[in-house]
């Protein structure tokens, strides 16, 4: 797969998220043999048209960190992707600037120091916390109906459309990151609920992973950016009229109305 070939298809992909119309997935059968490595290429291309496009990266992020996050999209294996000043969103999901939206509770770290994987342990992060945050992410697939193999999910930026984040910064050792748990609240009904545990036995294990697997790029994991470590629970639709509200058992409430 040459340099053209992989800018062509991060263009497809960036077309589909500015016409909010999705495309069908690459592996399907254009590229069926479309690998991991060629995947992060067209990521990095991706990324670049972004940046020229005037798009500033804010942090990577995980995904498909979690059993309901792998048994909802059949894939199991965790992947990053990057977040971007533009995704920012306040109080008000507004759904027609998504294709399908879906929302996510994770929970955010925020490290002191750099690292620099490979090798890098559960206790390297522990001990690296800055400070831990309330996130919910709002994805929106650029394939339709959500129908991706790991690779086209990987060179699709993760589904990464918009982000909220908690306004507290909470210190780590105000709470046990495996043990928070989450509800999410539809229209006044718990709708879904999960734990940290559920993200790779513990959240710190998703900036290993993330440390791991940029290490092997060449690349840290920076001090001071939010990074989401992965949906806790399944991924749940978002409707125009939704009123949401993401309960954390320690971490700052989340709440947004959908228009
Ligand atoms: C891929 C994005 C996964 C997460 O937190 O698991 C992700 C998807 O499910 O569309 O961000
Ligand atoms: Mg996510």
């Amino acid at each position: 797969m040459d340099n053209e070939l992989i800018h062509d298809i991060a263009s497809e992909l960036v077309n589909a998220e500015e016409n909010k119309v999705a495309i069908e997935r690459f592996t399907k059968e254009r590229y069926p043999d479309l690998t991991v490595e060629q995947a992060y290429h067209i990521q990095e291309a991706l990324i670049q048209i972004k940046r020229i496009d005037g798009h500033k990266v804010i942090a990577p992020k995980m995904g498909l960190t979690s059993k309901a996050k792998w048994e909802q999209m059949n894939v199991d294996t965790p992947i990053y992707g990057y977040i971007f000043d533009s995704m920012k969103v306040e109080d008000v999901i507004v759904h027609s600037n998504y294709i399908h939206p879906k929302i996510e509770p994770e929970i955010g770290i925020v490290l002191a120091e750099d690292i620099k994987g490979p090798g890098v342990t559960r206790e390297d992060v522990l001990n690296n916390i800055a400070y831990v945050f309330s996130a919910v992410e709002i994805i929106d697939s650029r394939y339709k109906d959500f129908d991706f193999k790991l690779s086209d999910v990987i060179a699709d930026n993760s589904s990464a459309k918009g982000y909220i984040f908690s306004k507290q910064k909470i210190q780590s050792d105000q709470l046990d990151l495996a043990k928070e748990k989450v509800e999410i609240v539809k229209n006044g009904s718990v709708i879904a609920t999960g734990s940290g545990k559920n993200v790779l036995n513990h959240p710190a294990e998703s900036i290993v992973e993330l440390a791991n697997m940029l290490g092997e790029q060449g690349q840290i994991v920076k001090k001071d950016e939010p990074i989401m470590t992965g949906g806790m629970t399944s991924a749940v639709l978002i409707e125009p009229g939704d009123v949401i509200e993401i309960n954390y058992t320690t971490l700052p409430t989340i709440k947004v109305d959908v228009k």
